[in-house]
């Protein structure tokens, strides 16, 4: 597909009749949202939405600068492009037949690399222009300690935030860039802003609020008190699954829009975002993009959290594990399909509060379709990264509830134990694999020490004094006769033999 040309701002007239395309004068753009960490998942959800409002006649005010905190290849792909890039919609009919919608977007009118030139970062943050800054950073990226069993402790020792409180002209982390930039606009003057977090994290306004004040503590404690004072942390819920794209999509792309976009978002039909009213300095018209605004995005989170994300955890280590490379075909073992089915009805909906209007059966069953989507080619081993920062948020906190009414836990250990399983770093195939988590050395120090213990159940034991995880679950009997009886099953039958004894 080398010849093809380039996606850019000339081929928009050209684009075949179903292709979407922004509606409204790009060249008016100016950045009221600056958006830190530009992955695939903003390009198809905040964006779309911000999308969705100017092109039914929102203030070009709200255009995007989009930067990456670490690497240049999206601003590499999207800077030639002019920022246009294109969402792919994926699903298939219900003859299995892929269907696919494209819409070029066009708002990310502005790209930066935080490393390459904070000092523009910053001045984005501190123009008067800007009125949201928003992030996805991923769980990792908010530097909490890890020792913090609320997990809204700013993390002092993290080496980001070493270089944060070390040069004010370079920050590293999202927090730096937040609290240096908001240290420049109350140096100039000029008013205070909306910090919106889009990670899957639980609170993710009021944890975002404690950090940013945590560290701006460290700074300047007038500083601190501005902010607390000058901006709002709504908190949302953000759900969409967007898979990581791979070249065979991007030639798929390219085929469909008759020219090249270098950096196209796969993304499946569902959307859902509720977020908190509270906006300190104006918002787009983010309802045209099927937003919610809500008075409190807590119920939502939570099952979102517990349902989608729970699931998925546990989807993506037994998946890995077992040799299935996509949640689609971990979902096509009838096993997996029973197992995910109990463990969401029997043991995480019974935790959940009741949200007004929701059919939580209809959730469910919905929820199933969406991880059986076939074109989405979901990869197991994508979703298994960073298990230590997740697994808190997506399992425990339903351990905790469940175990405090005393009711059973044993899927949710089931899932507990495929990711001690997995931490082994090789599958059942004998691949190995490399486990990606901020906390992959004490993982691995304690997984040997684990080993070590003697039985399954010592080993289990062992497992839930890790603190930064387990946190207060350490020494919880029941618990981990549990994770013992599922970490022996896995090991002695095998991922699909053990589902099929527990589903
Ligand atoms: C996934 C999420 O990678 C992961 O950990 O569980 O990215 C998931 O796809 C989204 O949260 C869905 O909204």
């Amino acid at each position: 597909m080398g010849l093809v040309a380039p996606l850019g701002p000339a081929r928009l007239a050209t684009l075949p009749a179903g292709v979407g395309r922004p509606a409204y004068d790009r060249a008016a753009l100016r950045s009221g949202i600056v958006h830190l960490g530009l992955g695939a998942f903003v390009r198809a959800h905040l964006a779309l939405a911000t999308e969705a409002a100017l092109n039914a006649g929102a203030d070009p005010c709200w255009g995007i600068c989009g930067v990456s905190l670490r690497h240049a290849d999206v601003r590499d792909a999207l800077a030639p492009q002019q920022g246009l890039y294109t969402v792919a919609t994926r699903d298939a009919d219900d003859a299995g037949r892929a269907r696919e919608r494209l819409q070029v977007v066009g708002c990310v009118h502005e790209t930066l690399v935080a490393p390459e030139d904070p000092a523009a970062v910053l001045a984005r943050i501190a123009a008067p222009t800007a009125r949201i800054v928003s992030l996805t950073v991923t769980e990792k990226g908010y530097c909490r300690d890890p020792a913090d069993p609320a997990q809204r402790a700013l993390h002092h020792d993290h080496p980001d935030i070493r270089a944060d409180l070390a040069d004010a002209a370079a920050p590293r982390s999202a927090l730096g860039f937040i609290v240096r930039g908001l240290a420049l606009r109350r140096a100039g003057g000029l008013g205070g802003l909306t910090l919106l977090p889009l990670d899957n994290l639980p609170a993710n306004g009021a944890t975002l609020h404690a950090l940013v004040l945590a560290l701006a503590d460290r700074i300047d404690t007038a500083l601190a008190r501005w902010i607390d004072t000058h901006c709002s942390f709504p908190a949302s819920m953000v759900d969409r699954i967007v898979p990581r794209t791979t070249p065979a999509d991007v030639d798929a792309v390219a085929r469909g829009l008759g020219c090249r976009d270098a950096a196209p978002v796969i993304a499946e039909p569902f959307f859902d975002w509720a977020v908190e009213e509270c906006f300190f300095a104006g918002r787009p018209d983010w309802p045209c993009g099927s937003a919610r605004l809500v008075a409190s995005a807590e119920p939502f989170e939570r099952l979102k959290l517990r349902m989608v994300n729970g699931a998925h955890s546990c989807i993506a280590y037994l998946g890995a594990m077992a040799g299935w490379p996509t949640v689609d075909a971990a979902l096509r073992q009838p096993a997996m399909r029973a197992f995910v089915d109990a463990l969401l009805r029997d043991e995480v909906v019974p935790t959940l509060p009741a949200l007004p209007g929701l059919d939580v059966e209809a959730y469910r069953a919905s929820l199933l379709q969406r991880f059986a989507n076939p074109a989405l080619a979901h990869r197991t081993q994508q979703i298994a990264m960073d298990g230590s920062q997740k697994l808190p948020q997506r399992l425990l906190g339903t351990v905790r509830d469940r175990l405090a009414q005393r009711q059973p836990v044993s899927r949710l250990a089931f899932g507990l134990a495929a990711w001690l399983h997995h931490l082994r770093g090789v599958d059942e195939r004998g691949n190995r694999y490399p486990i990606e988590d901020p906390q992959a050395d004490a993982l691995e120090r304690w997984r040997l020490a684990a080993a070590a213990a003697g039985d399954a159940a010592a080993e289990a034991r062992h497992w839930l004094r890790f603190a930064p995880v387990f946190g207060d679950l350490g020494g919880h009997e029941l618990l981990a006769d549990d994770i013992a009886r599922a970490l022996g099953a896995l090991r002695e039958k095998g991922v699909a033999a053990a589902l099929a004894a527990v589903a």
